[in-house]
């Protein structure tokens, strides 16, 4: 198997393969090595696993393996630690209060306590005295958070405990020996951090003779020059069975214990990675992190977040977990089952390690899990609210090889009549892998060529990777290495890793002037042979350096303000992504929404962009996960985001792409993408049947639009993600708790994807009470049961819309969403046993910033008493921008009408113009299958902008 280096070398040569150096003869010698290095490595590597030995487990890092044994001997009663509170008093409205570690004075801590509108508590804990400041994440919290900070006016006392009121009910209680923090409401403990003991700031050092402070991992070795620092603690969830969250990984939504009684399996780590070939069941952390973990039970839902992007291992524990050693760690995740005994109180107890960094923690007391998820997005940002284009297919491949290539595939999309938006360009169509540059002779005039994909109203991509080629002919980099912008290595010179256009520095994106300075290549001016269709991807920035440890940066690099990297790691791929978002802005002067997809994200990304989960698998195991994947992204904020369809590596056959087709349609975020290696696979190369229902597939998302871009608005708004757990609308239905074979997208629809070949059926949970009704039959399933549905490739995957809902839809099939804008409406109204529905409908220009002066619309739609009505939801009050609409709703469908009104030919009646229309029974012919026993009223033609009412007659 080929090393990271290996890999790193073989790939650089990729980087090589430019025109120039095809034409001389050390080009071509050197385009002969290369070839027969990919060839022995590369060929080799892929279609080989993923090479867990590349990465450290907790026992290689000084740091986890250190504090993963003392935290076991401490549970088990050996030289047991307490920390007590000695001081606590109210300052400016802020709970402060001294800690002192096991008596020792010299090494007090102080806690800060400040209480947020909405049910947010954050407590920060540093030392009273070190040698230096920690490094506190900037850029992450938003910037008017502060003013949501309620003055605390007294703190109480109980049973020598300290108590605050928090709105709700809720209250914290500070106990002070030992020391432990609680979100109490009535007599329920809530959450707990250190009711273990196991909170544990490691004192700063200044380095003593004798010190062996270094860490080596294969042939790498750490400074450590700061020694040992960890940031460790407990915090328990209590009530409840289950936590989730903590992206990113291709594991279960619920997270499975790590250690306890039987199980002894790594702990979660945070430690955002390339890794190549991840597999599809693996607690493994991946390209992004996101340190905040929620508790579900039916009673409530509560999270907590911590503001540190170190390196972060996190243990889920199950009793017994103290007894367990660590050095024999298995592979095989563990059951799952948290053993508690019948008389245990239902808890789950989590044990957290940081490498370094501050413990800043943010308590969210929910209690509903949307209260929890916009409570962290009030902390962190609400997601941005994307174009329009951007939330409809996208097509990229790894590489559409030249203008003739792009020219081609567009043309296909148009003969196959298969609709897409944009079309994206990898690393190959720059001059050797300098971003910002063309290959000229794959890519001569790229103007022209994206003025040709935007006179359809489409758009393009183009990656930018975070590696800048150390070339001095390669004006980006003589800049930046001449301003001093490149992150430093340990002994200060500039970071030279490698990367695909081989030797490569790295942007210091800390650093707010080179973020700045980053912004204006964008500019069309820098960013020469670009227009305004054109978009960007951000790859590689975890970042990636396949030379590097575990193929990232070193962790004695140095940022900016002599920050090490080992403090912001997990935070650099988010700093890179913020910088790109920033400079598309600027490029337009703000009247355009940016878009940039990153790989690597942090908490807060939600705010700047989307990001996908990277470089998954052809197989059914990947589809599946994808599931969770999304699930555990939403819960944490990032409502955009979505899977590569057709899955990266490995050639998925027909039957398989069209299954991740018919899933990726309800994707937030929905790409088709593959690796260079493998075979094309735009949707019309499969012959039929298969090319019919990818359109298929890919029409239905069309379709579906204004209700995707209305639930990104809410998105926008609150926080709330697009694809939810079922358990966020329905609390209380526990055997929802641990599904993540499907989910719901938005409030009203469910989706369940099929995960194997040739697959006769799949069971689908129904939750809640409610009926169901099949998107494309409009047949009906009761809530509260789980049922075998019977499934072809013909028939899709199982999509049902929840009664009570009202979901607006364009049927007319386009070639791009911006040619859908004009697109009549159809209302799809699902009734539920007290005959009512309801649904909402945002619409703006789906592309500037005038929404925030008002040019939006926004309807209310409800079904009550034989009647629907539009309402306003948008503020009357004069905006200084309108945004309008002469849009029709050419179609009714109402589905679950009783027998008495499913008659053809009644009327139904427009109320303020006292206007009949026809109404009837069946299948609309744009929408697929037949709707058997749904009304369907023809025509009503009102203004989808208007005040309205219809009844039926
Ligand atoms: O830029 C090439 C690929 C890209 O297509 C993919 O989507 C990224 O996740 N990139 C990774 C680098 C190479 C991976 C083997």
């Amino acid at each position: 198997m080929a090393s990271v280096e290996g890999r790193g070398r073989a790939r650089s040569c990729e980087g090589k393969r430019t025109p120039a150096a095809m034409a001389s003869p050390g080009g071509l010698r050197r385009l002969l090595w290369c070839v027969a290095i990919v060839v022995l490595f590369y060929g080799a590597e892929f279609g080989a696993a993923w090479k867990e030995a590349e990465f450290r487990k907790c026992h290689q890092s000084k740091f986890c393996k250190d504090v993963r044994e003392r935290a076991a001997a401490w549970a088990r009663g050996e030289s047991h630690r307490e920390i007590e509170v000695r001081e606590i008093s109210l300052k400016d409205g802020r709970v402060a209060a001294r800690l002192v570690p096991a008596g020792n004075e010299d090494e007090a801590l102080v806690l800060e306590l400040s209480t947020y509108r909405d049910g947010i508590v954050r407590v920060k804990v540093v030392e009273e005295t070190a040698p230096r400041k920690r490094f506190e994440v900037p850029q992450v919290v938003v910037n008017d958070f502060e003013e949501k900070r309620l003055g605390i006016g007294s703190i109480g006392r109980r049973d020598g405990a300290s108590v605050v009121q928090l709105s709700g009910g809720f209250e914290v209680v500070i106990q002070h020996k030992p020391f432990q923090v609680q979100v109490k409401r009535g007599d329920d403990l809530v959450l707990s951090i250190n009711s273990k003991n196991l909170f544990d700031i490691q004192h700063l050092q200044v380095k003593k003779e004798g010190d062996d402070w270094e860490d080596s991992f294969r042939s790498h070795n750490d400074k450590r020059p700061h020694g040992p620092q960890t940031v460790s603690f407990d915090v328990s969830f209590h009530g409840s069975d289950h936590v989730y969250g903590i992206p990113e990984r291709a594991t279960s939504f619920a997270l499975k214990p790590t250690k306890g009684a039987n199980i002894n399996s790594e702990p979660y780590r945070l430690f955002n990675l390339d890794v190549f070939e991840y597999l599809d069941e693996s607690p493994f952390g991946l390209y992004g992190s996101i340190p905040v973990m929620v508790s579900h039970s039916k009673k409530r839902t509560v999270g907590f977040f911590l503001l540190n992007a170190a390196e972060m291992q996190i243990d889920v524990l199950a009793p017994g977990w103290e007894q367990v050693g660590i050095e024999q760690v298995s592979d095989e995740s563990s059951s799952g089952k948290r053993s508690t005994g019948q008389n245990e109180e239902k808890r789950v107890d989590t044990h957290w390690i940081a490498e370094s960094g501050v413990f800043d923690a943010f308590l969210f007391v929910g209690p509903s899990p949307k209260d929890v998820v916009a409570q962290y997005c009030s902390v962190t940002g609400t997601s941005a609210i994307p174009q329009l284009f951007s939330t409809a297919y996208h097509q990229c491949r790894w590489n559409y090889k030249d203008e003739a290539d792009v020219a081609g595939v567009d043309a296909g999309f148009d003969e196959h009549d298969i609709p897409y938006d944009t079309i994206w360009l990898d690393i190959e169509h720059t001059d050797g892998k300098k971003y910002f540059t063309w290959d000229k002779n794959l890519f001569p005039n790229p103007k022209e060529m994206q003025n040709k994909i935007g006179a359809k109203g489409r758009h393009m991509v183009t990656i930018v990777d975070p590696h800048v080629k150390r070339d001095d002919n390669f004006p980006l980099h003589k800049e930046a290495s001449s301003y001093g912008y490149y992150v430093k290595d340990s002994s200060g010179k500039d970071f030279d890793g490698w990367c695909w256009p081989g030797a490569s520095s790295y942007l210091d994106m800390l650093s707010p002037e080179v973020r700045s300075w980053w912004a204006t290549k964008f500019s069309y001016s820098n960013y020469v042979g670009s227009t305004p269709i054109l978009y960007i991807w951000n790859d590689m920035n975890e970042p990636s350096v396949f030379n590097g440890p575990e193929t990232t940066m070193p962790k004695d690099a140095i940022h900016y303000g002599g920050v090490e990297h080992r403090d912001l790691h997990n935070a650099y791929g988010y700093y890179y992504h913020m910088a790109s978002v920033q400079g598309l802005y600027q490029r337009e002067r703000g009247t355009d929404r940016p878009f940039v997809l990153s790989r690597a994200f942090f908490a807060g990304t939600q705010k700047i962009g989307a990001i996908w989960t990277g470089d998954n698998t052809a197989d059914w195991g990947h589809i599946r996960v994808s599931v969770p994947m999304l699930l555990t992204l939403g819960m944490t904020g990032i409502a955009n985001a979505g899977a590569d369809v057709g899955g990266f590596f490995g050639n998925p056959d027909p039957e398989m792409l069209t299954r991740w087709y018919q899933l990726g349609t309800y994707y937030p975020f929905f790409r088709g993408h593959g690796h260079l290696d493998t075979k094309r696979r735009e949707p019309w190369l499969f012959g039929e049947p298969y090319t019919s229902l990818m359109r298929q597939a890919i029409s239905a998302r069309y379709q579906i639009l204004p209700y995707v871009y209305t639930l990104f608005k809410e998105a926008s708004v609150t926080g709330i993600p697009l694809v939810r757990p079922l358990w966020m609308e329905f609390p209380e239905d526990e055997s929802t708790f641990t599904r993540d074979d499907e989910f719901l997208l938005g409030p009203s629809l469910l989706v369940h994807g099929v995960y194997s070949e040739g697959a006769k059926s799949e069971k689908v949970y129904f939750p809640g009470n409610e009926t169901w009704y099949d998107v494309k039959s409009g047949a009906t399933f009761p809530g509260g049961k789980e049922v075998e549905i019977p499934v072809t490739l013909d028939s899709g995957i199982p999509v049902y819309q929840r009664a009570g809902s009202i979901i607006p839809k364009k049927l007319r099939h386009r070639r791009s969403s911006t040619q859908m804008q004009n697109d009549p409406y159809t209302l799809v109204v699902a009734l539920d046993s007290k005959y009512e529905a309801e649904g909402e409908l945002y619409i703006d220009d789906g592309k500037s910033y005038e929404f925030e002066q008002g040019a939006f619309i926004h309807r209310r739609f409800k079904f009550a008493k034989g009647k629907l009505t539009s309402t306003n939801l948008a503020p009357t009050k004069s905006n200084p921008k309108k945004f309008t609409s002469s849009c029709l709703v050419e179609r009714i469908v109402i589905m679950g009408v009783r027998a008495r009104d499913l008659v053809t030919g009644k009327h139904a009646v427009v109320e303020s113009e006292d206007r009949w229309i026809q109404t009837d029974i069946g299948a609309p012919s744009l929408i697929q299958g037949a709707y058997s026993s749904a009304l369907i009223l023809r025509l009503p033609n009102v203004r989808i902008a208007d005040d309205w009412s219809i009844k039926l007659g």
